[in-house]
């Protein structure tokens, strides 16, 4: 997953720290003679922590993921998440004072050779450049909190992929679980306390993926705040068709009428075909819906993923097949 790859982000102190202590062994490693021998030490010590701050400060500023080329799905979540505009800036700042300590340090091995004393030089660059360290804190900080928000995200696809909705207790775990062909992957979620379900099922050789969204397709979309509204809204990226699950035995808890009006209110904000499934038809029979099926029982499944197989818009499964080519 693009965002599992941003490494932790250190503070200003761990950056400083980290730094004066390499110059502090570079200077170690020369032997101080005479005068010259003592300029060149003082140069080499400015010059390895700047270097080392400068080197730090491009290479956190690389490892967070240019957002303009992630897919869609991921930009949605981050800027719900983290802000993308915010994180930009926080990065600017980091390549800022990363390109500030480089100049400075420039300037300052020049003023050493002019200066009688090289150290004293020395030392009023380390405080400069701490400050412009310091001014920076803030904006590591913030970086590395969106690090850990951002690598906690799900691992999805780019691919074909049926989005199962309905009220819980209804069998959409139950569902994915039985035809994913290794267990779902649970990835947490930063909107709910739940983890989103993602697995995978092969037909006619290629790769489909179901996710199960707990937490999130599973009330009325009323009862939402503005942050699940928009986690939602970056589902309408992924998913390309919605499997909607009913529960006619009403075993789950909800009533098949509140159950209905769940499915008018995702039609409504996703469109994109929906195949309606009454699931549990080995307790109860009914003819609410598309298709009904048992995921107790099995009877019924393939059916069921033969139908949404044929749903899905032809440019997904055109686009993974020529995907596949290129590679
Ligand atoms: N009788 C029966 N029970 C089922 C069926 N599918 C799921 N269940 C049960 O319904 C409960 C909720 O299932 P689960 O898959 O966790 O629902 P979810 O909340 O929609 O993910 C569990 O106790 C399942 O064993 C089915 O086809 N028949
Ligand atoms: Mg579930």
């Amino acid at each position: 997953m693009i965002f599992e790859k941003i490494p932790t982000v250190p503070t200003a102190e761990e950056l400083l720290d980290k730094s004066y202590s390499r110059a502090t062994r570079a200077k170690r490693g020369k032997q101080i003679l005479d005068r010259k021998s003592k300029l060149q030490a003082e140069e080499s010590m400015l010059l390895t922590a700047a270097h080392i701050l400068n080197d730090n400060c491009m290479h956190i500023v690389r490892k967070f993921p240019s957002f303009d080329m992630i897919p869609i799905f991921y930009t949605e979540l981050a800027e719900v998440m983290v802000g993308i505009e915010e994180m930009k800036m926080n990065l600017a700042s980091v390549q800022w004072a990363g390109d500030k300590v480089s100049s400075l340090a420039r300037k300052y091995v020049g003023m050493m050779r002019e200066a009688d004393d090289a150290k004293i030089v020395r030392k009023e660059a380390f405080g400069r450049i701490s400050s412009i360290i310091k001014s920076i804190d803030g904006n590591l900080h913030f970086l590395n909190d969106a690090r850990n928000k951002l690598r906690k995200l799900p691992a999805i696809e780019v691919g074909p992929t049926i989005v199962v909705a309905g009220y819980p207790n209804v069998g959409k775990s139950s569902f994915v679980d039985l035809v994913s062909s290794a267990n779902q992957e649970i990835a947490s979620y930063p909107f709910t306390t739940k983890g989103i379900g993602v697995g995978h099922f092969t037909r006619n050789e290629l790769r489909y993926q179901v996710i199960d969204t707990p937490g999130l397709l599973d009330r009325p979309l009323e009862e939402r705040n503005e942050i699940e509204l928009q986690a939602i809204t970056a589902l309408k990226y992924v998913g390309k068709v919605i499997l909607f699950i009913i529960d006619p035995s009403e075993t789950c808890g909800y009533s098949l009428e509140k159950q209905m009006n769940l499915l008018e209110g995702i039609k409504e904000r996703f469109q994109v075909p929906a195949l309606v499934v009454a699931n549990k038809t080995d307790i109860s029979v009914s003819d609410i819906g598309d298709m009904s099926m048992s995921t107790l029982t099995r009877e019924g499944v393939d059916a069921v993923l033969d139908r949404l197989v044929e749903m899905m818009p032809i440019a997904e499964v055109q686009e993974i097949q020529e995907t596949e080519v290129i590679e």
